[in-house]
Parts: C-alpha cells; sequence; structure tokens
C-alpha cells in the first residue's frame, strides 16, 4: 500500500492511506547508520499489521526536500559533526512566514528561500500580522527586490485582510509547508485556512516578541484535496550544500559576475570586475552583496564539513580510527 508520513517524531509515525490513519513504525533495515529516515511529506510503502498498524518498507523518491545544517556534538579531531536533516518532503510551495514585527529580518528571508530553492519547492513569503504594522508597502518592496524567484504577500489572520490572495495556490493536489521561528502564526494561519482549531496556538513572550515554542512536531492536513504541513518554529536554519539554492535566489549576482573580465575574479582589485563597477555605480545594493557572500560562504563551508564527518565516518568503520 501507498501511505504518506502524516506526523513523525522519533520513531514514531503516522501515516495516512485514503481515509485511513495508521501508526507505524519502519522496518528495522531503516535503522541502518545510511539509511534515510522518513519525514513528514514522504510516500512510503507500508504494510498493514493491524487495523491501525503498519510497517514502513520504503520510501519513495522524493520530488522535493527541505534540508538544514545539524551541528550535533564534537568529535575526534575537534571537528564538529556536521550532518543533513531532511525536514520534511514533496511539497510544490513553501510558505516562508515573517511576522512583521521584531521578527522580520530579510537576512532570514534570504536563508529560508535559499534552502526553497535548493530544495526544488516554490518560496513565496508571506509577512504575517499586517494588523500591528503601520506600514506595509516599504516591507512588501524590500522582499521583492530581494529575489525575482520570490512571491510575497503580507496577510493578517486576525481581520483577514491579504488571505484572498493566497486562494491562487490552493489547488487539488498541491502541497504546502509553512516555515518560519516560533511565534510568526504558522499554525493560526493553518487552522484558518483549514477552517478548523485543529492546532495549539499561543501567545508570543511580551518582553521581546519571540514565540513560546508551541508547536513541537511537524504534522501534516488534507483538506478538500490539499494538503498543508505546520512545522515547529526554527531557531536557525543553517545552510549546508545549498549553493545552487543561493544562487537561483540571487540569479542576477552571477549573471553580473559572469561578465567579468577573468573568469576567476575574486571581485577585489582585478580590472574588468563587473561586480566592483556595479556595486560603484549603485546598480547592486552593498547589503544584497554581502548576503550573496555571506550565505555562499557558510553553505561551501558546511559543505565541506559534512564531507570531512562522511570521510570519517567511513575510516572509523574501516578500522583506521587512528588516522584521524
Ligand atoms: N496581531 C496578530 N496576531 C497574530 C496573527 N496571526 C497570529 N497571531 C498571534 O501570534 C501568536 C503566535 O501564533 P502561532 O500560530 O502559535 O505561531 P506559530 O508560528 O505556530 O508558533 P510555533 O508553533 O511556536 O512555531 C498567537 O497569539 C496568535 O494569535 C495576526 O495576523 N495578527
Ligand atoms: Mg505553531
Amino acid at each position: 500500500m501507498l501511505a504518506r508520513v502524516s506526523r513523525a517524531e522519533r520513531n514514531q509515525f503516522t501515516v495516512l492511506c485514503g481515509d485511513s490513519e495508521y501508526t507505524a513504525r519502519p522496518r528495522g533495515s531503516f535503522f541502518g547508520d545510511d539509511r534515510e529516515r522518513p519525514v513528514v511529506g514522504d510516500w512510503v510503502e507500508v504494510t498493514p499489521i493491524s487495523e491501525e498498524d503498519c510497517m514502513i518498507e520504503a520510501i519513495r523518491p522524493r520530488k522535493s526536500i527541505l534540508k538544514r545544517a545539524d551541528q550535533s556534538g564534537h568529535a575526534m579531531g575537534y571537528v564538529k559533526t556536521m550532518q543533513e536533516q531532511v525536514m520534511v518532503a514533496n511539497f510544490d510551495y513553501v510558505f516562508i512566514l515573517t511576522s512583521l514585527n521584531e521578527d522580520y529580518s530579510l537576512n532570514r528571508i534570504a536563508r529560508y528561500v535559499s534552502v526553497t530553492l535548493e530544495g526544488g519547492g516554490i518560496p513565496v513569503v508571506i509577512l504575517t500580522k499586517a494588523d500591528l504594522c503601520p506600514d506595509v508597502p516599504p516591507y512588501l518592496k524590500e522582499v521583492a527586490a530581494l529575489s525575482e524567484k520570490v512571491r510575497v504577500h503580507a496577510i493578517s489572520t486576525h481581520t483577514g485582510c491579504g488571505l484572498e490572495e493566497l486562494q491562487d495556490y490552493f489547488h487539488e493536489g498541491v502541497t504546502i509547508a509553512l516555515l518560519g521561528s516560533s511565534g510568526v502564526g504558522k499554525s493560526t494561519l493553518m487552522n484558518r485556512l483549514l477552517g478548523r482549531e485543529i492546532l495549539k496556538t499561543s501567545a508570543i513572550r511580551e518582553k521581546d516578541g519571540k514565540g513560546r515554542h508551541t508547536t513541537t512536531a511537524r504534522q501534516l492536513f488534507v483538506q478538500d484535496g490539499i494538503t498543508l504541513i505546520d512545522t515547529p518554529g526554527m531557531r536557525e536554519l543553517g545552510l549546508v550544500d545549498a549553493q545552487s539554492g543561493v544562487s537561483g535566489t540571487f540569479s542576477d549576482i552571477e549573471e553580473l559576475a559572469s561578465q567579468c573580465r577573468f573568469r576567476d575574479c575574486t571581485h577585489g582589485r582585478e580590472p574588468g570586475c563587473a561586480i566592483r563597477k556595479a556595486l560603484d555605480n549603485g546598480t547592486l545594493d552593498k547589503t544584497r552583496w554581502e548576503m550573496y557572500q555571506n550565505l555562499m560562504g557558510e553553505s561551501r563551508k558546511n559543505a565541506d564539513m559534512k564531507a570531512i564527518a562522511i570521510q570519517r565516518k567511513k575510516m572509523n568503520k574501516s578500522g583506521n580510527r587512528r588516522n584521524w
């Protein structure tokens, strides 16, 4: 049977198969070192065990994924362990929610957009809590200027403003994942879209405007053929091996760099540097250029660390521990 993972918590999974919901556990072979684990949104092959339980046999190939850097623990050689963590799979759009209060950060939006493009999704930036912001248009303009790949909307779930614009994305068979920091209103928007108070929400902290990490697990809901995935608020979203996503977000910068006289131009002092020229004449915004450099640098550095971690694991397995 083919089913879709609707909830994942450690080794506890819930899958949807037609109208039925099953508790699922992965077959023992999933617990091998290098095996990919199921995530919310995955299409999986399952075998029923009882009326309520089933066994996950295999994961179908994913058409899109959201991944982030997972730097856990310390390892031999004082190198931090760098892994990739897949968060959700098989979505069409990623709604990137940022509230129009202290949470707003263009840098963070660029990060989320890069990860979405890298993973094969379409980024849609949703500026929430428009009712709390006296002047919304400058924010819409700034986000739109970040990347030509980005679509942006301002909404308020309290007044309902802007929600009608989202209807364009809700066609049968679509899957949409909602991402963003804690307290931006992901679950509130989900409840509104699903038309029922199904998800717990809670007020942000007064002293610093931050959320309380109310949602603790990724969860998928289907309504009228539309699939929505709610996710817990993220503290940070580290980039790893997301260079093509960063390139996609800043495709104009890549285009400019290709016009430099030297192919390996470092955009320092070389003559004929198109980037420096654009910075000097103001056609390239300095903040965007710095953002691009930072995100690209982080993504490459983490990719290198990931490669080292993989190599080290292989060496450890083959008994060459001492060489590290
Ligand atoms: N003023 C205003 N408040 C909103 C709006 N949308 C959500 N909120 C409030 O923001 C708070 C946090 O909303 P949640 O939906 O719990 O936020 P979340 O993104 O799911 O947070 P986590 O589950 O912690 O990641 C709640 O008190 C909501 O009522 C809005 O459009 N305007
Ligand atoms: Mg929530």
